[in-house]
């Protein structure tokens, strides 16, 4: 293929080129096109589809008074429920910790994040914010000058570029603003060697609690998200598809693990959804290349025990759009170059919470595929201990699990 057949034919520009419309794109734009920046979101999905991808659900305190501030809550509130108390049962016998009462004595709101995210896509389209869906950016380049571009496949099929004085890479994991990085950034990964089968149910909650029950047979939870739909996780066997196990059998596992026997019968309903969840986490270090930025996911990952994904996305976002606002009305340039060390310490705090709650949560094997060791078992039964009788430790874990 010759050049002229490579390069796009079409060019566009703005000044930021946000990618992807996931809660830290969409939060980012909002901030920045209500400060008066020119902004594009790049989104490969279609509308209807980010405004029905079902994921997070428990937003942090944090997260709620950000989205207040610049008045992108109405829904949350209107819609939104509280939510402090969680139920662990093992084969000891079951306890509550209302965190909601404990710590700085704050709550989660309960929020599904296709609401959220179609609340911010309404607000921000209402307002003249542009996006483009169906536009898939393929490659992030010059990000080490003053003016990098996007190359992207607009809807048509084309290629286009877009030209930019900053890029916002908030286009998850997967995305191209993580393939593009320079061959200096570190990408920590960890594997924490559990994989969960995520269900979403067409069914109210069981429990007026997040529920963690620790098994045998491994682990299994309970998370409220709507009163007609819950989400239910499952240990999985890593490697063996969703759709292995018919409904009825995940049911009276699910029985099993949460000892409805004991406790009370789980609402049962048909499966909405169900995913592969591989517990691993993964940091980028830094967050800025030059004229790149990372927010959200593509920033870091961490699993969903803790459920901190979502809440640092809305953190960072609000924290880059600051740094962008300052930088490109008034040339300064200070929060810019701060947001990748402010954004880390937050990172690596919910990273060591999540791993710390993952590790309590499941056996986790002492060879590759070994069962977990007494000693190992009898540390986890004893960490728990702990959890369940030492008011400190209820604070420090009430002041984790709501905070980023
Ligand atoms: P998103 O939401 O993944 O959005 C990224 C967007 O980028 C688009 N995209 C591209 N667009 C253009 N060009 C490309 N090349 C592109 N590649 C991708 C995608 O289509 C998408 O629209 O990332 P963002 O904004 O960083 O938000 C992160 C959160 O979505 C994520 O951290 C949370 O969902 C994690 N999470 C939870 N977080 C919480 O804070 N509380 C929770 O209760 C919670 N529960 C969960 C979760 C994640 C889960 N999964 C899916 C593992 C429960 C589950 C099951």
């Amino acid at each position: 293929m010759t050049e002229s057949q490579n390069s796009p034919s079409l060019c566009e520009a703005a000044d930021v080129v946000v990618l992807g419309a996931g809660p830290a794109g969409l939060v980012l734009a909002t901030l920045l096109h209500a400060a008066g920046i020119d902004c594009v979101v790049l989104e490969r999905a279609s509308r209807a589809h980010v405004q029905t991808r079902a994921r997070a659900g428990f937003l942090v305190p944090n997260t709620v008074r950000i989205l207040d501030r610049h008045g992108l809550a109405d829904g949350l509130h209107r819609h939104g429920r509280r939510h402090g108390t969680c139920e662990f049962r093992t084969a000891d016998g079951r306890f509550r910790l209302d965190y909601g009462t404990l710590g700085h004595g704050e709550q989660h709101h309960v929020y599904p994040q296709q609401n959220l995210v179609t609340d911010l896509l309404t607000r921000y389209l209402d307002r003249g914010g542009r996006v483009r869906f169906h536009t898939e950016a393929l490659a992030v380049h010059d990000a080490d000058t003053p003016r990098p571009s996007v190359t992207t496949r607009e809807p048509d099929g084309r290629p286009a570029r877009w030209a930019a004085r900053y890029v916002a890479g908030c286009d998850g994991r997967h995305g191209a603003a993580r393939r593009s990085l320079p061959p200096g950034a570190v990408r920590h990964l960890h594997d924490h060697g559990v994989t969960w089968l995520g269900l979403l149910a067409g069914t109210p909650p069981s429990l007026d609690a997040v529920g963690y029950a620790l098994h045998d047979r491994g682990f299994a939870g309970h998370m409220a998200r709507t009163a007609e739909i819950t989400r239910y996780y499952l240990q999985w066997p890593r490697g063996v598809p969703a759709d292995a196990w018919p409904e009825l059998r995940i049911w009276d596992e699910l029985d099993l693990r949460m000892r409805a026997a004991e406790y009370g019968p789980l609402r049962r309903g048909p499966f909405l959804e169900r995913g592969i969840v591989d517990l691993t986490c993964d940091v980028v270090e830094p967050l800025r290349h030059g004229s790149l930025f990372l927010a959200g996911d593509a920033a870091s990952l961490s699993a969903p025990a803790a459920a901190k994904g979502a809440n640092l996305a809305v953190l960072e976002a609000e924290l880059l759009a600051q740094g962008l606002v300052d930088a490109l009305a008034r040339g300064d340039m200070r929060a810019l170059d701060r947001y990748s060390d402010q954004c880390l310490a937050h990172i690596w705090r919910a990273q060591e919470f999540t791993g710390w709650l993952t590790r309590l949560l499941h056996a986790v094997p002492d060879r590759d595929e070994g069962p977990e060791s007494p000693f190992h078992a009898a540390l986890r039964r004893s960490r728990l201990d702990s959890l369940r009788t030492s008011r400190v430790h209820q604070d420090w874990f009430a002041e984790n699990y709501v905070g980023v």
